[in-house]
């Protein structure tokens, strides 16, 4: 059955709709940033670029580095983002966009994200990386597709038992990285763990500016949680929202996030740019080892 013009939208030169890409435009393996700022200073490393859009916030440049194909992508902000941006990935790649149809022979992409992010661990410093070896999701997109079958309900529960994860909010749901895609961009330098993705960066996280929050305590009962030694590292918007629909989607994803603050001390990073500079050139060269 082909897909309805108003489900999978084009726009006139055939390209996927928020994207504004088509299959040639885009590599395998695809790094994505949130920050469309951040794009340029990925592909600045790039022996060459071949190709750049954007639309929205969604800024694409691919090239090589090092000889290899890579794409680097932003995602803006937030799970609703990634949400569009993997669905419309995949169906480059995927979905014959001549005949609407789903193709039977299905392409596994690589997706890095570099992200920043906020550290709940006291011992995990700012300027440090860590890489999600789990994606906590506490924001709920992810339960509008049959997410049963990738999720882990031992951690999940664990979660909600430690915690007392209040009823009237959807159920976390916990997504493991992609193994083959860990060993290649970890190392010891590199701080492992859970990251809990929320919908928001206030609220959602437990910040408080003038308006009350309903757990003033959501960090710290996230902070102690222990599974097997699993704990919650840190604290964004994207990655188990990635994790969550490469999974169902057949793709590999990891992600990597410089810690840009220390929500557990109070801290800020004095150069986040330096942080994330970091973080670029290492993930670059784990990419092409
Ligand atoms: C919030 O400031 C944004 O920064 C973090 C959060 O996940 C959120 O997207 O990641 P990026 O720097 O990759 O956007």
């Amino acid at each position: 059955m082909s897909i309805k013009a108003s489900e999978l939208i084009l726009n006139p030169d055939g390209s996927v709709y928020h994207l504004n890409l088509k299959p040639e435009n885009v590599a395998e393996t695809i790094i994505l940033v949130g920050d469309q700022d951040r794009v340029e200073k990925v592909s600045a490393h790039f022996d060459t670029i071949a190709f750049k859009t954007q639309k929205r916030e969604f800024k694409t440049h691919t090239g090589t580095y090092k000889g290899k194909r890579i794409s680097v992508i932003s995602t803006g902000i937030g799970p609703d983002n990634i949400d569009i941006v993997i669905n419309e990935l995949d169906a480059l790649f995927n979905i014959d966009l001549t005949t609407r149809q789903p193709k039977t022979d299905i392409t596994s992409l690589n997706f890095i994200r570099i992200g920043t992010s906020g550290s709940l661990q006291k011992d995990i410093p700012v300027d440090a990386f860590v890489l999600s070896t789990h994606g906590l999701d506490l924001n709920g997109m992810l339960h509008f597709y049959q997410i049963h079958p990738v999720s882990n309900p031992e951690i999940e529960d664990a979660f909600i038992k430690q915690t007392n994860w209040y009823a009237n909010k959807a159920r976390p749901i916990v997504i493991k990285n992609s193994e083959i895609l860990q060993k290649k961009l970890e190392s010891d330098t590199v701080y492992k763990g859970m990251t809990a993705t929320a919908g928001g960066f206030y609220g959602p996280q437990g910040r408080v500016l003038r308006l009350p929050v309903q757990d003033p305590n959501l960090n710290h009962i996230m902070d102690t949680f222990n599974f097997d030694g699993l704990r919650v590292t840190n604290l964004e918007m994207e990655t188990s929202a990635i994790y969550g629909l490469s999974k169902l989607l057949g793709h590999h994803a990891v992600s990597l996030n410089a810690i840009i603050a220390n929500r557990a001390n109070g801290t800020f990073s004095k150069n986040p740019g330096d942080a994330v500079k970091n973080l670029i050139v290492y993930t670059l060269n784990k990419i092409v080892e």
